[in-house]
């Protein structure tokens, strides 16, 4: 019998390499038990690999195959519901057991309170990055729901172990916030793309430790999150910017969140698997370069 349908196997970009040869390790973790408004976000990563499966693997715009990457996919996490910290504890390990092998994490969230574990674990092997923040939100109260691990302390917590730089922000919590590390929507609307992609550059370290929420951008193109806001980034505003910070800085870390699917609405899901596909060709294709020259 001949299979009319057949798909790339089920990983980030259909990706097969072998894990000793991965440069990049990709830790999909279904989890959203600290979402504060709408649930959901558990389904993203199983949303994000099935989209990527479809996408051409070679790009024009970056011209690479990014099989050529070696994008290696774990088995997802399974979530600890015990409590937000003792989930925070088993990302941690996890992570740790990738860097130890030397390769650079990428997480698919689940909701933002993923990063946490992620972030404490990349701090024990690099000093000196900063974790650069796509969000709506500051992400920046001490404890919410009970919990100092909820997606809504991501940044309270990420402060205590490293610097960050917050952009695209629009939705704030007044109290704790440290207005230098924010880039805000309202004056980026006053600046252009390079003027935006210089000032991240200049206000972060040469290492960073990327963290997307995709509810930095606007609704009207990523409407599948669980906590949207008006006004927010086009894909091609983001993708600009990513393209001139992450082409100068070394990405020692990433994560993607917060993709809440909507059943039989694909667009979005497509749309944030394309935006992890332009992010990784942006940071390591120098590095295939370097290889082939
Ligand atoms: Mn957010």
């Amino acid at each position: 019998m001949k299979i009319l349908h057949s798909l790339p196997p089920y990983t980030l970009f259909g990706s097969t390499p072998k894990y000793d040869e991965a440069k990049i390790v990709v830790l999909p973790i279904p989890y959203d038990s600290t979402t504060s408004y709408k649930a959901g976000a558990r389904d993203g990563p199983h949303e994000i690999i099935s989209a990527s499966r479809v996408l051409e693997p070679y790009n024009e715009e970056l011209d690479i195959d990014i099989n050529d990457i070696n994008i290696y996919t774990t088995d997802e996490l399974e979530p600890d519901v015990n409590s937000p910290k003792a989930m925070a504890n088993r990302i941690e390990k996890e992570v740790d057991i990738i860097l130890q092998d030397k390769k650079i994490p990428l997480i698919l969230g689940g909701d933002h309170a993923v990063s946490i574990g992620a972030v404490t674990s990349v701090a024990k092997f690099e000093k000196d990055f900063t974790y650069l923040h796509f969000d709506a939100h500051s992400d920046s109260r001490n404890e919410y729901s009970g919990s100092n691990y909820s997606h809504a302390c991501v940044i309270a917590r990420v402060n205590e172990i490293a610097g960050h730089y917050s952009v695209g922000i629009r939705s704030i919590q007044k109290e704790g916030m440290d207005y230098k590390s924010i880039l805000f929507r309202k004056d980026m609307h006053e600046m252009s793309i390079q003027e935006i992609s210089e000032t991240i550059i200049k206000n972060t370290n040469d290492k960073i430790y990327l963290s997307v929420d995709f509810d930095v951008l606007d609704p009207s193109q990523m409407p599948s999150t669980g906590t949207p806001e008006p006004d927010g980034l086009s894909f091609y505003e983001l993708k600009k910017i990513l393209k001139a910070v992450l082409s100068k800085k070394q990405v020692i870390g990433m994560d993607f969140v917060e993709l809440s699917p909507i059943p039989g609405f694909i667009a979005p899901n497509v749309l944030a698997a394309k935006l992890i596909y332009f992010a990784i060709g942006y940071a390591f294709n120098k590095d295939l370069q370097a290889q082939s020259e």
